[in-house]
């Protein structure tokens, strides 16, 4: 019986096709797409934060209105993926708690402070780009559910990186004091940003098997690859320079090469001890547990409408 769900499955992957909630699927799929989607999620909630922290200091009515709009819009893309993982079966609560609690990981990125507004651009350029070049590919990803959620949450964050990156070139066209901000943000969110797209291929225990079963479409380091030949026409359009020395077209490889980067960094970061980890669960944590009372009201709403 398992046999013929089995090469069902395989089959499904191998035609291209879908497979959704209803359907069978291995235990070991359900587990890798729980915790890609949770850690996604997790990601677009304490993703919020970094850019949260700079809306009450916007330098402008119109700057104000675009980041409250894109904060919002992380946390819409949260609650999509949310919902996805709970189509395979996994609870909410209990997905929050293992974030809270430090046992589900997010993304690296998101544990480096914000220190200035030219942050809030660069995030929108580099961060959301490499979201969006890490991303596109899953929009074709085997599991129904994620793979339509990845298609709104797309567009929108296609649109976020071209607000960062409009930011940027109104910083750059100002005075020199802002120029310098946006080369110091640049500076400090490059090698990170390199870093999202996750462990290089020889160290990376999931990819294998996630692209065996359609989840992954390409590697971390070809994705790597592919943001920064995206990113280095970009920076000279804008002006600014990326903090590579080694960064250099090869001609024959017909891509950027680009120097090493610091894995000793990302391994601390995923430990817990990156620049901002302990504030972002701490500031999740209360937020959680300031939202405790709207649960219960809206768990009491819901048994009393059941009643009726
Ligand atoms: N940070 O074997 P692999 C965004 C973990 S959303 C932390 O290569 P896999 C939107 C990995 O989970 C950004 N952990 O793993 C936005 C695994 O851990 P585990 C999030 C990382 O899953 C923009 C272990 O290392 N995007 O930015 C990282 O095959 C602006 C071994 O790695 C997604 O989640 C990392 N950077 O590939 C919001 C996209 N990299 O569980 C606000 C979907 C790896 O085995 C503002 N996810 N790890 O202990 C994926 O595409 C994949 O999960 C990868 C990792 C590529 C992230």
């Amino acid at each position: 019986m398992t046999e013929t769900l089995q090469s069902h499955v395989d089959e499904t992957i191998g035609h291209d096709r879908r497979i959704e909630p209803r359907d069978w699927m291995p235990d070991g799929y359900r587990r890798t797409m729980i915790r890609q989607i949770a850690q996604h999620a997790h990601s677009e909630i304490i993703g919020m934060q970094p850019e949260g922290n700079w809306i009450t200091r916007a330098p402008s009515l119109r700057r104000k209105a675009i980041l409250l709009a894109k904060v919002q819009d992380e946390a819409g893309h949260g609650l999509y993926l949310y919902s996805a993982a709970e189509t395979l079966g996994a609870d909410r609560a209990e997905l929050t708690e293992l974030l809270i609690s430090g046992r589900q990981k997010y993304s690296s990125i998101f544990n480096y402070p914000t220190l200035t507004y030219a942050d809030v651009g660069v995030i929108g350029w580099l961060v959301d780009g490499a979201a969006i070049c890490n991303q596109v590919p899953l929009c074709r990803s085997s599991y129904g559910p994620y793979a339509r959620a990845m298609v709104r949450i797309c567009k929108e964050e296609s649109f976020h990186q071209r607000q960062g990156y409009e930011l940027l070139l109104t910083m750059m066209r100002g005075t020199e004091a802002q120029r310098q901000m946006v080369q110091d943000a640049t500076n400090r969110f490059w090698w990170p940003s390199l870093m999202m797209f996750g462990p290089p291929d020889d160290r990376s225990p999931n990819s294998a098997q996630s692209m065996a079963w359609g989840i992954k479409r390409h590697s971390n380091d070809e994705l790597r690859q592919r943001f920064v030949d995206m990113s280095v026409p970009q920076a000279e359009k804008l002006g600014v320079t990326l903090p590579d020395p080694q960064l250099r077209w090869n001609d024959e490889r017909g891509h950027y090469d680009f120097g090493p980067i610091d894995w000793d960094e990302f391994g601390a970061v995923l430990a817990g001890n990156g620049p901002c980890n302990a504030q972002r669960i701490q500031r999740r944590k209360q937020a959680h547990d300031d939202g405790a009372w709207v649960r219960e009201a809206a768990m009491a709403h819901a048994a009393k409408a059941g009643a009726r």
